[in-house]
């Protein structure tokens, strides 16, 4: 299988140097389909978000121009498709990535089951088996539904040495803290 791009910007360069960022930062973002990696981005980037669920094809690269600590950094996100058709070609995208973005969805027991298999993954194919990542409980707006406690999803995290956030993308509750604090950690 090809890697199939329908991103909105093709990648012009990847944790590397651009002439109008000081500095470049990739990460890529992994995790079951539907459990709102696509929506936490387009809120992320410009604050707007659709209901609808449209699955991700291949992977989606995109990019926004941030300042931290006085310095512009851009960060170029690899939004990749969580069916399982799409795992052959996952392996070539965490190609020169500085930090990993696991996603499961509060409300799906199974997404957060999952996490375990792309932790593997991320290991096995980032360059650096000890990237930073980051895991985000997707939809804690749905409370009523909830299948994975706080504490159990934290504890997980704790485990594994990795940082832990909740999001919502309906309450627009954490996005910013979710990427930022990656690309901190990354850019460190
Ligand atoms: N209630 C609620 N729904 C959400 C939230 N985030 C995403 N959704 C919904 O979840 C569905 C799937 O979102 P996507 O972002 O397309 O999921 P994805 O992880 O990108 O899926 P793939 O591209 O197939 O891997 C959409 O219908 C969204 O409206 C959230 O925080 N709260
Ligand atoms: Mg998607």
């Amino acid at each position: 299988m090809s890697l199939k791009l329908n991103s909105r910007e093709r990648p012009k360069s990847t944790g590397c140097i651009t002439e109008d960022a000081d500095s470049s930062v990739k990460l890529v973002m992994v995790g079951d389909s539907g459990v709102g990696k696509s929506c936490l981005l387009d809120k992320f980037l410009d604050d707007s978000s659709t209901n609808n669920f449209i699955s991700t094809i291949g992977v989606d690269i995109r990019s926004r121009e941030t300042v931290i600590n006085n310095k512009k950094v851009k960060i170029q996100v690899w939004d990749t498709g969580g069916q399982q058709r799409y795992r052959p070609v996952l392996a070539s995208c965490y190609r020169g990535a500085l930090g990993v973005i696991i996603v499961f969805d509060v409300t799906n027991r199974i997404s957060f089951k999952n996490i375990k298999q792309w932790m593997v993954e991320v290991e096995e194919f980032a360059s650096n088996s000890n990237i930073p990542r980051m895991l985000v409980g997707n939809k804690a707006d749905l409370s009523d539904r909830r299948e994975v406690e706080f504490e159990v999803a934290a504890e997980f995290a704790r485990q594994n040495n990795i940082a832990y956030i909740e999001t919502s993308v309906m309450r627009k509750s954490n996005i910013k803290e979710a990427f930022l604090e990656l690309v901190k950690t990354s850019t460190r």
